[in-house]
């Protein structure tokens, strides 16, 4: 197992968002491997714009409550002010998965409560690693995402795209 962030942006420059904030991770968090970049229409639907979604397989010291506190940190730094729940939003940094672990306090919840209903959560952490598993329910997560389907989500740029200047394929 490894610890993995869902990453998600719907507002201003979206893929410059989600560069910048990989880019603030380190040194706190380092990053071992970013999926290929996707993007969906809002869920539940809501208007638009789309948003562009990816996951990134990290190393870090910290606990998951304080990793918590570093991404929203990186999440204010980049300009996300709080409005209602789930709305668009410049960048949202979400711990998908830490290690085998399942944290369920007032604050954080992990894995991602929401992880196994999402195509745009389970595609990109596939695209990691295909043999990953839900950690409470013992789940394969290729069989999550079969369940759900993914017809909505298209594959925009390929692995490599964050250190790459934007093209389209
Ligand atoms: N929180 C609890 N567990 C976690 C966790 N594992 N990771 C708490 C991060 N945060 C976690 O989150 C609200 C609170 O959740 C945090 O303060 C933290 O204490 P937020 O990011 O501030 O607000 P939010 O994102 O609006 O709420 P939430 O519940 O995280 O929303 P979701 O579930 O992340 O949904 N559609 C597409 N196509 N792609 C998307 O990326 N994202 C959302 C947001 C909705 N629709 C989407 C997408
Ligand atoms: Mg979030």
């Amino acid at each position: 197992m490894a610890i993995y962030i869902a990453l998600g942006a719907n507002l201003g420059d979206r893929r410059a968002n989600l560069i910048a904030a990989l880019e603030a991770l380190p040194p706190l968090v380092r990053v071992d491997a970013v999926s290929s970049l996707y993007e969906s229409p809002p869920q539940p639907p809501s208007p638009p714009p789309a948003y562009l979604n990816a996951a990134a397989r990290v190393e870090t010291d910290l606990d998951p409550e304080a990793l918590l506190v570093h991404l929203k940190r990186i999440e204010h730094d980049l300009g996300r002010r709080p409005t209602v729940r789930w709305g668009p939003r410049p960048i949202d940094l979400d711990i998908a998965l830490y290690d085998d672990r399942i944290v369920d306090t007032r604050d954080l919840q992990v894995p991602h409560p929401r992880l196994d209903k999402r195509a745009f959560v389970l595609r990109p952490l596939l695209d990691l690693d295909d043999d990953l598993e839900h950690p409470a329910t013992g789940e394969r997560l290729i069989d999550l995402l079969a369940r759900v389907g993914e017809a909505d989500l298209v594959r925009v740029e390929r692995r490599g795209w964050h250190e790459r200047p934007h093209s389209s394929e």
